[in-house]
């Protein structure tokens, strides 16, 4: 049994490799709901939604996010009510979000309205949320025109605002009142391979561990936890990591993602580029093991799947 912590794209092309190397059944992805909002009264969980389509080999590869063959027809006629029109919300994305949102409105908790959408996209892993509960990643900002600084939820920084504005902290409101979703402890618990997936160790990874009960299983298990790491030769592969892991003191390198995550993993997978960082990380006390990590197709997230997967055989 594997468990992993996932976050949005990076994660969705890990999990895709993993499922060509292991059984899908055997695997229960642990997904980030800390970027998730409500956009025209829609609730929107854009890294369970990456998850599902990448697997679904639906998604839209050069985007990013969203599915191939996307239109975006209702958004343009909202534009002429005013919007807002800033989160790109594609014609059949919606479809998603209106079943979710219909299916929360008539009581169901998102992890069985999770497993709903990802069986009618013919998945067979296990996707969950992290929690059922509300966790709001949120977002402390400062321009540089000097003004006092502003509170931000994640797609507005992330999207509306591009990440330009300076980052100064970051919370995850509702985390400590919020329960993991039934059947992720459990997971936790049963996996052989814990893998933290090569996500942004502050957004993704961090509200995952912020949900009480599961950081304290992947720091008891630490021997049978992995992490890749996202960040290849001192940038993210993908996505603003850096523009979040330096103000808060995270140096942006792998070996900064050994410390940050050396109480909850043993083994660190790092791309060659890093490997002369592989010391480094040693001597933060996590193992590590060098290889290709960037995946650029199914082929190299297959095989990058297979030797994380092996790290720990
Ligand atoms: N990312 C963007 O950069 N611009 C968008 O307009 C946008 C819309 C969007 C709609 C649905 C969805 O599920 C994801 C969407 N994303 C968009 C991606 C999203 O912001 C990111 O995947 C994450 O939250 C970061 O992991």
């Amino acid at each position: 049994m594997i468990a992993a912590l996932a976050g949005g794209v990076g994660a969705a092309r890990f999990l895709r490799g993993l499922v060509e190397v292991v059984d899908p059944a055997s695997v229960t992805a642990v997904v980030n709901t800390a970027d998730d909002d409500d956009f025209f009264g829609l609730r929107v969980c854009p890294d369970l939604d990456s998850v599902t389509y990448t697997l679904a080999d639906a998604h839209d590869q050069d985007r990013g996010w969203g599915l191939a063959g996307e239109t975006f027809a209702t958004l343009g006629a909202l534009a002429r009510y005013g919007g807002p029109t800033w989160f790109g919300l594609g014609d059949r994305d919606l479809a998603t979000h209106l079943f979710r949102t219909e299916r929360l409105h008539a009581g169901a908790p998102l992890h069985a309205v999770t497993a709903e959408i990802a069986r009618a996209w013919g998945l067979h892993l296990h996707l969950l949320p992290m929690t059922d509960d509300r966790v709001a990643t949120r977002i402390t900002v400062v321009d540089d025109t000097g003004g006092p600084p502003r509170t931000l939820a994640m797609q507005e920084w992330f999207v509306r605002e591009r990440c330009t504005p300076a980052v100064t902290a970051v919370a995850f409101a509702g985390a400590a009142d919020a329960a993991a979703a039934p059947g992720v402890l459990d997971a936790l618990d049963a996996a052989d391979t814990i893998v933290v997936c090569p996500s942004n160790p502050v957004i993704s990874i961090g509200p995952i561990l912020a949900v009480p009960g599961i950081r304290e299983r992947l720091v008891a298990r630490r021997d049978r936890v992995v992490a890749v790491s996202p960040i290849v030769g001192g940038a993210p592969v993908k996505g603003p990591a850096d523009r979040l892991m330096a103000p808060l003191g995270i140096e942006v390198s792998s070996v900064g993602i050994a410390r940050a995550y050396r109480d909850i993993c043993a083994t660190l997978v790092i791309d060659a580029v890093d490997a002369a960082d592989a010391d480094r990380v040693a001597a933060e006390g996590v193992r590590p093991v060098v290889t290709d990590t960037m995946m650029r197709d199914i082929g190299v997230a297959a095989a990058l799947a297979r030797t994380t997967i092996g790290a720990l055989a």
